[in-house]
C-alpha cells in the first residue's frame, strides 16, 4: 500500500456537511427570466387571483405571517433555473392553520405551492405563475421522541440538520442525509422521497416513515401520524404522499424511524483508473466490508476540476479518471477498520486501486465528503446548469456521461458525472454560461430516450417537479399515469396544490 495516508481519531464527532443555501441564495440573487416567459407553452390554470380581501382574510387566520413584499427568495429555486411571481407567502405554524388556509383557497380556487427549505432541483417548490406560496419555514417542533424505539415525531418544516443534531443528543441519527440538510425541511425531504447518502444503508423514506399528517386541500385533516412499526390495516395512505411532491396535500408532521449513531465511521477516498474499476470496486466492497459499508459515491475528473476550481478545494491524492468514496459505520472501531484496512489491502495489492487514502478524523472525513456533496453548488459557478438524475443499469451507467460529452462538444462548458452509484443513481450535469435553447434541445429528450431504452428512470431521486413532468411516460405507463391521474382528482377535484407540476397536462 504506497501512498495510503492514515489519520487516527477513535471517536467521530458531530460531522457537519453542509452548505448554506441560504447565503449562497443571498450572494448569487439576480432576477431571472420568469418560467412563465421561458415556457411559453405552459399555460395559468382557471384559477382565482389574489385580491386584497384573500390578503385580508389570511392576515385574519395567520397574524402577522402573510408576506406581500420582497418575495424574490420564495419565487426562485436554488438552480436559478425557475422564477415564479407569487404576490404572496403564507408562513403557519400549526396543523390547523394550514386547514384553514387551504379551505378558504379550495373555496376560492386559488392555487398554492408549499415550500420547505427550497432547495429542490426540479423547479417544484416555487410557483410557476402567482400560486400562493404556503411555507413551512415555522412549523419546526420537534413533537416527541422515543428513545427506545427510535420513534421521532415532529413538525414538516424542522430542518433536517437540526433534527440530527437533536438526536444526537439521544445517540440517534436521521436515516436520511444530504448536501441541502442545512435548510432542506424534513416535510420537503418526505414530499421529494429524497435519498442521499444514507439510502445504501437505511433503505429509502418509504421504508423509514412510519406516519404522516397530511392537510388535503379541501382543508380535511388526514391523520396517519403512526408511530408503530407494523401496522396492515387497510391501505396504506401515507405511502400516496411519500415523493408526491406536494400535489395530493401538505405534509405537516412526520413520524420516522430513527437508527442508532453510529459509533465508528471510516471514510476511504481512492483514485481509479476506469468506471469498470469503480464497478469492480463496488462488488468487492459489498462482498468484503458486509454490514459495516454506510456510502459508496464516485465522482470523475471533470467533477474533481469543478470542486478545484470553482470552489478552490484541494483533492487528498492525485489526479485519476475516475474516484470513489467509500463509508464504513457501525458500532466497534477496532473491528470496522479492521475490516476495511484488509479491504484496502486487497483492492490495492490487486492493482483495482493506485491511491488513496483512508481517515477516522472527523474534520477529514468533512473534507472528502465536501468535495463530493459541494459539486452542485460548485457548477453554478460556471452560469447555467442542466441538472440530470437517472437511475441506470450498472453496466450502462457511465456510457451516457461518454454520450452526451460526445453529443453535446464544444457547445458547453463541461459534462461532469457523479453520484450514487451504489444505489445505481447517476447525476449527470451540463453547464455552460447562461441557459441556451440550443443546448437544450440537444439535450433533451435525447437523454431521456437513451434512459428509457436502458430501462432506466429518468429520475432518481430528485422527482419531476415542473421541468421533467412531461417525460413521465418516459419512466411510466399510459395506465399507470391514468391512474396517478385519478389519485390526483380524488385528493384534490379542484387541482389548487401545485398545479403544473409531476403529472403532464390533464
Ligand atoms: P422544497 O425544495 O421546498 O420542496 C420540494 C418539493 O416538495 C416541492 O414540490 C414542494 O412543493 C414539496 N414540498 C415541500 N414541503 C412540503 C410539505 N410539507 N408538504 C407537501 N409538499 C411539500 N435530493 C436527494 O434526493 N438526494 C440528495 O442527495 C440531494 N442533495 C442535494 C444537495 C443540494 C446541495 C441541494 C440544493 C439539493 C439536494 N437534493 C437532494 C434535492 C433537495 O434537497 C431534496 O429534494 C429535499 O428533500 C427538498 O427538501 P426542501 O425542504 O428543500 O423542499
Ligand atoms: C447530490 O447527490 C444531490 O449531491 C445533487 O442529489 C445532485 O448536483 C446534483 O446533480
Ligand atoms: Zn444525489
Amino acid at each position: 500500500m504506497n501512498t495510503f495516508t492514515r489519520w487516527c481519531a477513535l471517536n467521530r464527532t458531530k460531522l457537519h456537511r453542509t452548505i448554506s443555501i441560504r447565503q449562497f441564495q443571498t450572494t448569487t440573487r439576480r432576477l431571472l427570466e420568469l418560467t412563465s416567459v421561458r415556457y411559453p407553452n405552459v399555460k395559468r390554470g382557471n384559477y382565482g387571483t389574489v385580491q386584497d380581501r384573500d390578503v385580508s382574510e389570511f392576515e385574519r387566520l395567520i397574524p402577522g405571517r402573510v408576506l406581500t413584499d420582497s418575495l424574490d427568495g420564495y419565487n426562485t429555486d436554488w438552480l436559478k433555473t425557475c422564477r415564479g411571481a407569487s404576490q404572496v407567502v403564507l408562513r403557519p405554524k400549526s396543523t390547523e392553520e394550514v386547514s384553514a388556509i387551504l379551505k378558504y383557497c379550495s373555496e376560492r380556487k386559488l392555487a398554492v405551492v408549499p415550500q420547505g427549505g427550497n432547495t429542490g432541483l426540479v423547479g417544484g417548490s416555487v410557483p410557476v405563475f402567482d400560486e400562493i406560496v404556503i411555507s413551512t419555514q415555522l412549523m419546526n417542533k420537534i413533537i416527541s421522541l422515543d428513545e427506545i424505539s427510535g420513534t421521532l415525531v415532529c413538525q414538516a418544516g424542522c430542518v433536517l440538520a437540526t433534527v440530527e443534531d437533536y438526536l444526537s443528543s439521544y445517540n440517534l441519527t436521521i436515516p436520511v442525509d444530504l448536501g441541502a440538510k442545512g435548510s432542506c425541511h424534513i416535510g420537503g425531504n418526505v414530499a421529494t422521497n429524497a435519498g442521499g447518502i444514507r439510502l445504501l444503508r437505511y433503505g429509502s423514506l418509504h421504508g423509514n416513515v412510519l406516519g404522516l399528517e397530511t392537510v388535503l386541500a379541501s382543508g380535511e385533516v388526514v391523520d396517519c401520524l403512526s408511530t408503530l412499526r407494523k401496522d396492515n390495516t387497510g391501505y396504506d395512505l401515507k405511502q400516496l404522499f411519500v415523493g408526491s411532491e406536494g400535489t395530493l396535500g401538505i405534509i405537516t408532521a412526520v413520524s420516522l424511524n430513527c437508527p442508532q449513531k453510529s459509533q465508528a465511521v471510516s471514510v476511504a477516498f481512492l483514485g481509479c483508473k476506469s468506471f469498470q474499476t469503480v464497478l469492480d470496486i463496488f462488488k468487492e466492497s459489498r462482498h468484503q466490508l458486509g454490514e459495516v459499508l454506510s456510502a459508496f459515491e464516485f465522482l470523475d475528473s471533470q467533477s474533481m476540476t469543478v470542486a478545484k476550481e470553482n470552489l478552490k478545494m484541494n483533492s487528498p491524492i492525485e489526479d485519476f479518471p475516475f474516484y470513489v468514496l467509500i463509508e464504513t459505520s457501525g458500532s466497534n472501531g477496532k473491528h470496522d477498520e479492521e475490516k476495511l484496512n484488509q479491504f484496502l489491502e486487497n483492492v490495492m495489492s490487486s492493482g483495482l486501486v493506485q491511491d488513496g487514502t483512508v481517515t477516522t478524523e472527523p474534520t477529514k472525513i468533512q473534507n472528502i465528503w465536501s468535495l463530493r456533496e459541494r459539486l452542485a453548488e460548485g457548477l453554478l459557478h460556471d452560469g447555467y446548469c442542466y441538472k440530470y438524475d437517472v437511475s441506470l443499469p450498472l453496466p450502462s451507467f457511465y456510457n451516457l456521461v461518454e454520450a452526451m460529452r460526445e453529443r453535446l462538444g464544444t457547445m458547453v462548458t463541461r459534462v461532469v458525472g457523479y453520484g450514487h452509484v451504489g444505489d445505481g443513481n447517476l447525476h449527470l450535469n451540463v453547464t455552460s454560461p447562461e441557459y441556451s435553447k440550443e443546448v437544450m434541445a440537444k439535450i433533451e429528450p435525447y437523454l431521456y430516450d437513451w434512459v428509457a431504452d436502458k430501462k432506466g428512470s429518468i429520475s432518481a431521486e430528485h422527482g419531476l417537479g415542473f421541468k421533467k413532468k412531461d417525460f413521465i411516460y418516459h419512466s411510466k405507463s399510459k395506465s399507470a399515469v391514468v391512474l396517478m391521474k385519478e389519485i390526483k382528482k380524488t385528493f384534490d377535484p379542484n387541482m389548487i396544490l401545485n398545479p403544473y407540476k409531476v403529472l403532464p397536462d390533464f
